[in-house]
């Protein structure tokens, strides 16, 4: 059963969404005490970032045990509730699979490190240095430096895509692949739903491990996705667990285009659902080699269209979309690409009703659903490891940035941006918690929480609520094909979905600049309003223009 296609996924980061026991620290009765907000809000799934066992080097992305909640988050029994009590209120359960990489605090890396010849040395990769002692390639790490670590007591180097406190998992080694589904067997048999898989286009490496053509020492490029067996292991592990549980996957696709993502979400090759990708999020990213997403560049419309027409083009017959603008590695979209001041409202929603009205299913992250901002903090006030790596690396090392030049890029895209905690009420710490939060609260949280976006009639809360029931009611939205208008205009979003008995229109005016004539639209009314993010919403036939960030839903 394809529920996952009528389905919109609330993305939950449990550390910071809501702290029960007043440690600074979100957990799991924190998110069981939110279940009626969010079965309010209408989402049909929740996807829970990482709770399993960890030293939280990467929050919880390093698993030191994956059969275990770690104890900053609760017991396993407190998620056998959680489960439960999702369940009863008609929600889903998804978790994190962190499978191409653990930790280096997990028992098979303790005994892999211990010697060669140890049973579990094969668990991970490991290599010989070059004669020089230099790494056996020139492969980067996503956070910064080689991706090869040199241990002191065998003499080898070991691979790590991420920090070094996250050694890659050999999926060559066949009992390793057993050992991953394994343990998803273990909560499926508890509940879970279904999984996202975690830079899941990585697991499998070429074996010849070659260097790349590059005179940089650190290169990150096509090696490091879409491996020669990845969709040989995609279709055990499905044949393994995925098929026989049922469960809903949704795998992070890095590094993939359309015809890579069809050889994932392709129904008939029984491999995944649905796939994350990345291009969309890079449109304001200059393609360096060395910057990565540090090197900045300004929101192009033009350019955000083009690109998700490609998607919607790519996978509309042979596949499925995942429709996200926000997740914990992401900005706030309301401040990246919107307007959060004078427009936060109507840019918030505009940006909703684009992507809701794409074909595919929608994924929110935590606090999108009421605006949340990001915040500029100074540097030291940041938490990811992954800033302060690229400045020491980027700024300090090889000065390919200035301090202003990197901290502009942060204040843009940081991760941590959507890490602040949610923002419930406007009491301290915006009644995240009753301690000190492991992160500072964004200081807008009066203005931006909650209990004030439910008070709101009009809020970008009840919205998003709007939006979500519309989409359950009108087939359309599930099959409807895409079809963008105006692909060359530089303010409006325009697109129809088109099925047999319907059509959808959905325009917005994505500038903070009224457009004062009306489009012209190669279609034929009569249309009527389903919503629009405006009051007193112009009927089609009277439509004259679109005022700042004003969108709308029509339907025939
Ligand atoms: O992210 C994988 C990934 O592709 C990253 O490069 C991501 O684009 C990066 O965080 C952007 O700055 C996943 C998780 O979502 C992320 O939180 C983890 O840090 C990472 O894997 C390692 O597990």
């Amino acid at each position: 059963m394809e529920w996952w296609k009528d389905a919109v996924v609330y993305q939950i980061y449990p550390r910071s969404f809501k702290d029960s026991n007043g440690d600074g620290f979100g957990d799991l009765q924190g998110v069981i005490q939110k279940l009626d907000y969010l079965a309010k809000l209408g989402v049909d799934a929740l996807w829970l970032s990482p709770i399993f066992m960890s030293p939280q080097k990467d929050n919880g992305y390093d698993v030191s045990d994956y059969r275990m909640i770690d104890p900053r988050f609760g017991t396993n029994a407190d998620m056998y509730q959680l489960i439960d009590e999702a369940h009863a209120r008609g929600l889903k359960i998804i978790m994190d699979l962190v499978a191409n990489h653990s930790s280096d605090q997990h028992r098979w890396f303790l005994e892999s490190k211990k010697a060669k010849d140890n049973p579990y040395r094969d668990y991970y990769i490991w290599k010989d240095a070059q004669a020089d002692g230099s790494p056996p390639n020139n492969w980067g790490s996503m956070f910064s430096g080689s991706a090869w670590q040199w241990d002191d007591v065998t003499e080898q180097y070991y691979l790590h895509y991420f920090l070094k406190e996250q050694p890659d998992l050999n999926w060559e080694n066949p009992q390793l692949r057993e050992e991953i589904y394994d343990l998803m067997r273990f909560w499926m048999a508890k509940g879970v739903d279904g999984w996202r898989m975690d830079v899941i286009g990585s697991i499998s490496k070429d074996q010849t491990f070659p260097s790349y053509d590059s005179d940089e020492h650190y290169v990150v490029g096509e090696y490091h996705s879409n491996g020669p067996r990845l969709h040989e292991y995609l279709r055990e592990m499905h044949r393994e667990v995925l098929q026989p549980f049922g469960a809903m996957t949704v795998g992070e696709g890095n590094g993939s285009d359309v015809e890579a993502a069809k050889l994932f979400t392709d129904p008939k090759r029984a491999e995944l659902n649905m796939i994350f990708t990345f291009s969309h999020m890079d449109i304001d990213t200059q393609p360096t080699e060395q910057l990565g997403k540090w090197a900045v560049k300004p929101f192009d419309l033009v350019a955000l269209k083009q690109d998700l027409a490609l998607w919607q083009d790519g996978l509309n017959d042979n596949g499925w979309n995942t429709l996200y603008f926000e997740n914990h590695d992401q900005a706030r979209v309301v401040s990246r690409w919107g307007n959060d001041t004078t427009y936060r409202e109507a840019s918030a929603t505009a940006f909703a009703t684009v992507l809701h009205g794409l074909k595919g299913t929608p994924f929110i992250y935590q606090g999108e659903e009421i605006g949340m901002v990001n915040n500029q903090f100074e540097l030291r006030d940041y938490d990811d490891v992954e800033i302060h790596n690229a400045y020491r690396d980027l700024v300090e090392q090889r000065q390919l940035l200035s301090a202003e030049e990197f901290m502009t890029a942060v204040h843009l895209k940081a991760r941590d941006h959507a890490r602040t905690p949610m923002q419930w009420d406007a009491s301290t710490h915006a009644g995240f918690t009753t301690g000190t939060p492991w992160l500072n609260v964004n200081p807008r949280y009066q203005e931006i929480n909650v209990a004030a976006a439910l008070n709101q009639q009009n809020s970008i809360y009840h919205y998003y609520q709007r939006l979500i029931a519309l989409r359950k009611s009108e087939p359309v939205f599930r099959e409807g094909k895409f079809e963008l208008l105006l692909p060359a205009d530089r303010a409006l979003f325009v697109y129809t979905r088109t099925t047999a008995t319907a059509t959808l229109l959905v325009i917005a005016n994505m500038s903070d600049t009224a457009v004062t004539e009306r489009p012209s639209l190669a279609v034929e009314g009569p249309f009527e309003t389903l919503l629009g993010n405006y009051e007193q919403t112009p009927d089609f036939a009277n439509l004259q223009g679109l005022r700042p960030y004003e969108a709308i839903i029509y339907q025939k």
